[in-house]
């Protein structure tokens, strides 16, 4: 039976009297919680030039085959938009929450590393982070001064091999997950008794499945999200709104 509460809404006792004894908990993101630092979500539209574009055409091996060129610049003006805006209350709320409880492991399909940035430190980036660049043939690191050096280029060549070109370092639709990082997050989630799922549509997987793995090894779940997802069946609890709004008063019940 999932409880939804809403903004004007007081949290519901059973709710943060849990959240208070919960020993071991995972928060799962996705792209929700950067909404409200600007950083545009996956199925919102893209803006300007990229509202031509399809997120889902351009981060895939075959998208980047096609037009390295045009993939590469597509990064390029994602890096830019998120190096010009910084995480908000709902990245710190996390960061705060894991000072509260204890073995707190923050899972995210975001890229943009603005967890780390707001101060969590166990974040497992099941899809990689945006501001790294490696090598297309030999996956090598690339590092910023070599991209530096090539400022006008598109697509930039790689030093560690004669057709390399450089990619950022994430993980593209039709690409595996690191096995060692997914097998961590379901680790976590089999172990967890609380997990939060903040700003995800739930449609990507593997991620998409650990709040079931979670639930199923008896967990109880909170969903924040302005709406319904395909996750929001499994939730005990649903908090209708904005992660910036809700995190935050998540951690200030820890005081109360
Ligand atoms: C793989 C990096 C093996 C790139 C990303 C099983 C079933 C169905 C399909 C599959 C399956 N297994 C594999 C697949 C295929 C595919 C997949 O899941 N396709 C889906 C779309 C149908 N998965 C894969 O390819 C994965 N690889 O499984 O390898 C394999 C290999 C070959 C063939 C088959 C399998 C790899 C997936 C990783 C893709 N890379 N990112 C980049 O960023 O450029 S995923 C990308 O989508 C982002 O990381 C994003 O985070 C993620 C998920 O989307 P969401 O985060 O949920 O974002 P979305 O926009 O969807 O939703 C935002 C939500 O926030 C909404 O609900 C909205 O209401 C809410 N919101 C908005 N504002 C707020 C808010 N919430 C709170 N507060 C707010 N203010």
């Amino acid at each position: 039976m999932t409880l939804s509460i809403s903004v004007d809404e007081a949290l519901d006792p059973g709710l943060t009297s849990f959240l208070k004894t919960a020993r071991s908990v995972v928060v799962l993101t996705g792209a929700g919680v950067s909404a409200e630092s600007g950083v545009p979500t996956f199925r919102d539209a893209q803006q300007g030039f990229w509202a031509r574009h399809d997120p889902m055409q351009l981060a895939t091996p075959d998208g980047f085959a096609r037009d390295p060129g045009l993939v590469w610049d597509w990064y390029q003006w994602r890096r830019k938009l998120i190096a010009e805006t910084s995480p908000n209350a709902g990245h710190r709320a996390i960061a705060e929450l894991a000072g509260q409880l204890p073995g707190l492991v923050v899972i995210t399909q975001n890229v943009d590393g603005f967890h780390q940035l707001a101060g969590s430190r166990h974040v497992l980036e099941l899809h990689g982070n945006i501001q790294r660049s490696i090598c297309s043939r030999t996956r090598r690191d690339i590092p910023a001064s070599w991209l530096d050096a090539h400022p006008d280029r598109s697509p930039v060549p790689s030093p560690h091999h004669p057709q390399g070109l450089a990619r950022p370092d994430v993980v593209w639709f039709g690409e595996s997950l690191d096995e060692k990082l997914l097998g961590a997050a379901f680790a976590a989630a089999q172990a967890c008794d609380l997990v939060i799922v903040a700003g995800t549509s739930g449609v990507v997987h593997p991620a998409a499945s650990i709040p079931a793995v979670a639930v199923e090894h008896g967990a109880r779940m909170i969903e924040v999200n302005p709406v319904q997802t395909e996750l929001s069946r499994l939730a005990d609890w649903r908090l209708v709104g904005p992660s910036a709004t809700w995190l935050p008063r998540l951690v200030e019940s820890l005081s109360k």
